[in-house]
């Protein structure tokens, strides 16, 4: 038995990114191992029920799959520390949550993908070094890396998207360095749970990537800087001034973070409404028992949603994992008094995003032995 935890991740994985800031800011002590590891097949995999990452080991043996989890275990032992006091930010920080797990998932696809004279030597061998040393490595990685090709168009990205795709990523790139020029982390001084979601997509693809990380240095070095920052277990603001400690006061949202909302809207809300449409006819016509797995990724797809935006049509996969996060928006809401019900309507309102307080799925989604299963 160790004191510390183990977390099983990746560093070139997109959702490994997430859980693993967070234990690095909370500081909790944790040694990271590859799913290679032969302990993550033979040990873990039976507790964790589906193989992804991240997967956290406690030290009482306690296995813990999905990062959401991961971050909520901590959280609710901790006394909240990533979650703000008012209203309207905790709305910011758990929508930042649900954006973060689905909503960049074109441009991180599109530009881990779609650059190999820049990427492919650096994505290879992170994928050759997550397989075990044994006859069928090369084959395994070749297997592997086919199948995230191919999830690149299952997300919507295809040669007609790729410039919109473009065009939308550099928009909320310019938006989000905009924002981190007023304040280090979303809400001010220190990280939210919406922090560690938007990490996933901007830190092992967007953020690290060749060529994308250039990108983002070029274009927005403030955005570049957070996502070190969110690496760090300090605040590491030293380009701020006269910095703060907390979370803004007054439950103010910054208008630089209103902007970036209202960039992402543009795709993310009109993909939410759609994917919810699919799920929902998905669910008239199975009728899914009580406890049923609610999982639509990868190989097991429910069904695509169709979405226009600025006169393109995408066509990309409707993940039910977007509505579990999305529930948390909701239940946040439904338990606030009237008046500030209001004053999150009024936020949100003014930032295209009003639509996602009434998309819902005709069934919850929660969460038993590891698995998201439909309730
Ligand atoms: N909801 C999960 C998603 C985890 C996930 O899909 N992780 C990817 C790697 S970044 C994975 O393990 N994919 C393997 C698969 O889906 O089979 C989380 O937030 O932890």
């Amino acid at each position: 038995m160790t004191d510390l935890h183990r977390l099983y991740a990746l560093s070139h994985s997109l959702y490994s990114g997430r859980a693993r800031a967070y234990l690095i800011k909370q500081r909790i002590a944790f040694q990271e191992r590859s799913t290679g590891h032969e302990s993550f097949k033979a040990e873990v995999l039976p507790k964790a029920k589906l193989a992804t990452i991240p997967t956290l080991v406690t030290p009482a043996g306690e296995v813990i799959r999905d990062g959401a989890a991961i971050i909520e275990h901590f959280e609710s032992a901790n006394g909240r520390p990533s979650q703000p006091q008012g209203a309207c930010q905790q709305i910011i920080s758990a929508l930042f949550d649900v954006i973060g797990h689905d909503g960049l998932l074109r441009p991180a696809m599109h530009y881990r993908w779609n650059f190999p004279e820049d990427n492919l030597h650096f994505v290879q061998h992170h994928f050759l070094h997550a397989q075990r040393e044994t006859p069928e490595r090369a084959e395994k990685t070749e297997h592997m890396m086919n199948r995230m090709r191919h999830v690149t168009e299952v997300f919507g990205v295809t040669e007609q998207s790729q410039p919109l795709v473009e065009a939308l990523y550099t928009e909320y790139l310019d938006a989000f360095n905009a924002h981190f020029e007023q304040y280090p982390y979303l809400l001010g001084w220190k990280p939210c749970v919406g922090d560690y979601g938007l990490l996933a997509p901007l830190y092992a693809h967007l953020g690290r990537d060749p060529h994308p990380a250039s990108l983002m240095q070029q274009r927005a070095p403030r955005v570049y800087r957070w996502v070190e920052r969110m690496n760090r277990p300090d605040q590491d603001v030293p380009e701020f001034f006269a910095p703060g400690t907390d979370f803004l006061n007054n439950d103010e949202v910054p208008e630089t973070l209103m902007a970036v909302l209202r960039a992402v809207a543009e795709d993310f809300v009109p993909e939410t409404r759609a994917a919810a449409a699919v799920i929902n006819d998905w669910l008239a016509q199975q009728q899914p028992e009580a406890g049923a797995a609610a999982v639509g990724r990868l190989g097991n797809l429910l069904g695509r949603a169709e979405f226009t935006v600025r006169g393109h049509t995408f066509t990309a996969l409707a993940s039910p994992y977007r509505f579990y996060l999305l529930q948390r928006v909701h239940a946040i809401y439904a338990g606030l008094p009237l008046d500030e019900q209001a004053s999150v309507e009024q936020m949100l309102q003014a930032c295209g995003m009003h639509e996602m307080l009434s998309i819902k799925l005709d069934r919850s989604i929660g969460r038993a032995d590891n698995l998201e299963v439909w309730q």
